[in-house]
């Protein structure tokens, strides 16, 4: 039997082993799923805290249960290691890493290109390795070009070379790892048909297209299509306001059309590491097309400026009241990015917090969600309050919903405050509740 049919049998009885490099939102799930279709799989992660947790069976990930991990590790099923070397003996590798912006806003491949190159030195005949980290549309193929091909290798042949995006919603109860279909391109025809068998084994459905390049520009669609149709709600949220027309009223009656129109609604600007970062990996590489990005740039500018647009509501508000921000005391319910998870990376509450902390009143933070605030936000938050109470609720000059959980009890913060600012749409317009 020649290689390539060897290498498809291996993975039909599952007997290879798994590496999946970076041990997060994407990665941790991906290996407790192939983990549980019965592959040996291995968890790394650079993070050695997180590994020695990881190894005692405790998530650390809202989305993934401690018992889960118990039961793969207790089943021999999965291990977790930040040492590269432990990794030499996998045939399969996955590369689960962040994909962020630089200063500039450029595309910053440092934990990629770390991966590839420690997963390259380990290569052998017959491995695969995948990247699921969104990116621009051509990255795969260089990495290929710069860690694989130039050692020799080639894609195909010796090894395999795919690409297939990850796709989660963390916090959606309905869609999970194994059931969200999942895209797929390969460097070539026979790196594809080995990619399918791998990820068939624990999807349900793989979508094969092109190339990578198709594969990795598909996920930027994904998500610029997000990032534009939120910003467009965004943009419509201070008209709507100012025209004394409720925007989600408005929105939900759009949302009666039975086609043509996909509900999309506006809020205190744009969180996560997706959304708001990878459709500037398009714009980027745009540019060397000599191409511009207008509406992507445009949703940009507008995401970024609601939190700016929150806080000038609440300025605006109080000071009909005949108040000051400074020096008034600001309660901001929910910090994550988005309602029902405990992630609080690139929150729009974070930058409210700042512009807050700026205007001198005191702020006071609620989540039920989130328990651990990060120093740069504790150092500008006078306190974490644990219960919501009619005295404590009362003692506020203004009540932000940033993000509204939905475990809050919303009654009784609209029975108990003097003002409201709601950003997310939770409660009619009232005397003592405004929009923002
Ligand atoms: N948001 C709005 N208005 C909306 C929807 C979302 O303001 O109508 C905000 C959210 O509050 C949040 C941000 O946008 O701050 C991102 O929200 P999201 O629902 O897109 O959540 P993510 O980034 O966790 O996950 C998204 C996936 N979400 C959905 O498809 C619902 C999906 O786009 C990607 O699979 C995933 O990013 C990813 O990993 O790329």
């Amino acid at each position: 039997m020649d290689n390539f049919n060897l290498l498809k049998n291996k993975i039909k009885t599952k007997s290879l082993s798994i590496c999946i490099i970076g041990q997060g939102y994407i990665g941790l799930p991906l290996s407790l799923a192939f983990a549980d279709c019965g592959f040996k799989v291995l968890g790394y992660d650079i993070n050695e805290e997180k590994v020695q947790r990881l190894n005692k069976g405790i998530s650390g990930i809202g989305t993934v249960s401690s018992s889960t991990i118990e039961k793969c590790i207790k089943d021999k099923k999965i291990s977790f290691t930040s040492r590269i070397e432990d990794t030499k003996s996998c045939e399969i590798y996955i590369i689960c890493v962040p994909t962020p912006l630089g200063k500039h806003r450029e595309p910053d491949l440092r934990a990629v290109k770390d991966a590839y190159q420690q997963v390259a030195n380990n290569l052998n005949k017959n491995d695969v390795v995948c990247l699921e980290s969104t990116t621009y549309p051509g990255t795969t193929e260089e990495l290929y070009q710069d860690y694989i091909y130039a050692k020799g290798l080639e894609a195909g042949e010796d090894v395999f070379v795919i690409f297939s995006p990850e796709r989660e919603d963390p916090g959606n109860k309905k869609f999970s790892t194994t059931n969200i279909p999942k895209i797929l391109g390969g460097v070539t025809q026979k790196c594809k048909e080995i990619g399918y068998q791998i990820y068939n084994s624990i999807i349900d459905e793989v979508v094969l297209v092109k190339d990578c390049r198709t594969a990795e520009m598909t996920k930027l669609l994904e998500n610029v299509h997000r990032c534009v149709n939120i910003g467009l709600v965004n943009e419509l949220k201070p008209l709507a306001d100012i025209m004394d027309i409720d925007i989600y009223e408005v929105i939900k009656a759009a949302a009666t059309k039975p086609f043509g129109f996909v509900p999309y609604y506006p809020g205190p600007g744009l969180g996560g590491h997706c959304i708001p970062i990878d459709p500037f990996y398009l714009s980027w590489k745009a540019k060397e097309y000599g191409m511009n990005t207008r509406f992507i740039e445009l949703a940009g500018e507008i995401n970024k400026f609601m939190p700016h647009y929150v806080v000038s509501k609440l300025i605006e508000v109080l000071n009909t009241q005949e108040k000051a921000l400074k020096n008034s005391k600001i309660l901001v319910v929910g910090i994550s990015y988005k309602k029902n998870i405990d992630d609080i990376r690139e929150s729009p509450a974070i930058e409210i917090i700042n512009l807050l902390s700026k205007q001198f009143c005191q702020i006071s933070v609620y989540d039920p969600i989130v328990n651990y605030l990060p120093n740069s936000i504790k150092k500008l938050t006078h306190q974490k309050i644990k219960v919501l109470s009619k005295e404590e609720l009362k003692s506020y000059d203004g009540i932000l919903i940033i993000t509204d959980h939905d475990q809050i009890d919303y009654d009784m913060i609209k029975t108990n405050s003097k003002l409201i600012i709601d950003t997310r749409g939770r409660y009619e317009v009232a005397t003592n509740i405004f929009r923002a």
